[in-house]
């Protein structure tokens, strides 16, 4: 049974060649929420096909083609942009690999509804299986993300299944070119921190399933590093520029 239509949040999930997986996914997703806006982007491996094949019969999914790919933020901020035309006021993200827990769609909604101004953040429950040299890398871009915003309180910073405001959001990124590729998800949490956007957070596991259960990861160790390194180090730079601001913010932040 397809959950009642939300006019207020839906479930964004960029997608750039997941294979087979997706389709897991979103019916995961669907099960929990509607409605649910898949977008492709620029995927070549079918999965656009398939997934318009579940959407003419199911009205809860949309799906939509970006021809080329444009990397996870752009493909997010297209949907935002559509999503805010229709009225949504907040969407929740999530990866179309398998990865993230849909089950807890509906807490995390209702999370985003008590706090419809903060973004609710996942905090990820690795399992004994999660590569290492992932899991240890994202406690430097946790270390930065916490120094960029003051400990303000954001648990980690590189977790994309998330419920962001969806005018924050979009403000955030329409006056600048960067969030469009894989930073997107460090990058938000920070710059969404300064614009005042605080962060409450929920624990939530992430799964990495191995290649025979349809695991597919577009991580590339050199050059994604490299693409997050860089995003710290312009943040790094913006921030000691803003540094009076937000010492002066947090000398006026409640408890
Ligand atoms: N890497 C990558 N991911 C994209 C892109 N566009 C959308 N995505 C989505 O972003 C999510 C995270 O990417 P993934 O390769 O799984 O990274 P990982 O989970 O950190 O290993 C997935 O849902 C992708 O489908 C893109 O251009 N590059
Ligand atoms: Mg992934």
């Amino acid at each position: 049974m397809t959950p009642a239509r939300s006019t207020t949040r839906l479930v964004l999930i960029p997608s750039y060649n997941p294979g087979r997986i997706v389709f897991e996914t979103v019916s995961a997703a669907l099960h929990q929420w509607n409605p649910v806006w898949v977008i492709v982007d620029g995927s070549t491996d079918g999965t656009a096909e398939g997934l318009q094949r579940i959407a003419a019969v199911d009205p809860a999914l949309r799906v939509i083609v970006l021809t080329k790919n444009m990397g996870k933020g752009a493909a997010v901020l297209h949907g935002l942009d559509l999503a805010a035309q229709e009225g949504y006021t907040h969407a929740l993200t999530m990866d179309s690999d398998g990865q993230h827990p849909a089950e807890l769609i509906p807490a995390f909604m209702a999370a985003s509804a008590a706090h419809p101004e903060a973004m609710v953040l996942g905090r990820p429950v690795f399992e004994a299986s999660a590569p290492s040299l992932r899991v240890k890398g994202r406690m430097i871009s946790n270390w930065w993300a916490n120094l960029e915003t003051l400990w303000v309180g954001v648990d980690d910073s590189l977790y994309g299944f998330r419920v962001y405001p969806i005018e924050a959001l979009r403000s955030v990124m329409r006056n600048q070119p960067w969030m469009r590729r894989f930073d997107f998800d460090p990058e938000a949490v920070v710059r969404m921190c300064w614009h005042g956007v605080r962060p409450v957070n929920l624990p939530a596991p992430v799964k990495y399933l191995r290649p025979e259960e349809g695991g597919v990861s577009h991580f590339n160790y050199l050059r994604d590093n490299a693409l997050l390194t860089w995003m710290h180090l312009r943040l790094f730079l913006e921030f000691l520029l803003r540094l009076p601001l937000l010492l002066l913010q947090r000398q006026r932040r409640p408890g």
